[in-house]
């Protein structure tokens, strides 16, 4: 069984998720950010972290995508056309929107105080508003690379999630639309419950 190191209210969520998607089970030891339990995984302290068997695995997109290769769904296969353009929203959404969301946090409760600029925060803001505006255009069928779902949809759903915490301007009706879907299927509320 799959055992997932980190807390709910941590990018841990996306692949809570995603494993409930695949209806895989899993183990869930619950670490904070630089937690003495998370750093018994990941010297680095970060979390996620996933052990599959005695492989540890570090980074939560990179640990959706693999999930989502090895039990094949939420993925176009690699190699095809189709996956190269669902990697490209794929990192969009990095640099867009996951990275938008860490640099705030990062002048909010990350950084030592002294190094924190909070004025960054209103510049972010901004950002982040034109970008959502990017993804709503970019959004043309039930999921964002069309007819099915696939894990640039859970990285979308948890940054928009992310945003609504952290205080960032509301996306567009269209885009809170189709989050507030996505936040209905049964996968999503299972994973909620394990994090409650
Ligand atoms: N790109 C990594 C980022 C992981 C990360 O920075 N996680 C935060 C919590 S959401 C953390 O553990 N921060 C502690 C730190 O950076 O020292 C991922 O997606 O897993």
């Amino acid at each position: 069984m799959y055992k997932l190191i980190g807390a709910a209210q941590t990018r841990a969520f996306r692949v809570m998720w995603m494993l409930e998607e695949l209806g895989q089970p899993f183990d869930l030891v619950p670490a904070k950010p630089r937690s003495p339990e998370a750093m018994e995984y990941n010297p680095s302290g970060k979390v996620p972290a996933l052990l599959d068997g005695d492989e540890l695995l570090t980074d939560s997109v990179a640990i959706m995508q693999y999930l989502a290769d090895k039990h094949g769904a939420l993925t176009a296969p690699a190699g095809t056309i189709a996956r190269a353009r669902q990697d490209a929203m794929l990192f969009w959404l990095i640099d867009e929107f996951d990275a938008i969301l860490w640099a705030a946090a990062k002048h909010s409760f990350v950084f030592p105080e002294d190094q924190r600029v909070p004025a960054i925060k209103d510049s972010l803001k901004a950002e982040f508003a034109r970008t959502s505006g990017q993804l709503s255009e970019r959004l043309q069928g039930p999921f964002l690379m069309g007819e099915e779902i696939t894990v640039p949809d859970l990285l979308a759903v948890h940054c928009i999630n992310w945003s609504i915490g952290a205080g960032f301007p509301a996306v567009d009706d269209k885009l809170g639309t189709w989050a507030a879907g996505l936040r209905k299927r049964d996968a999503f509320k299972a994973a909620k419950a394990r994090g409650a």
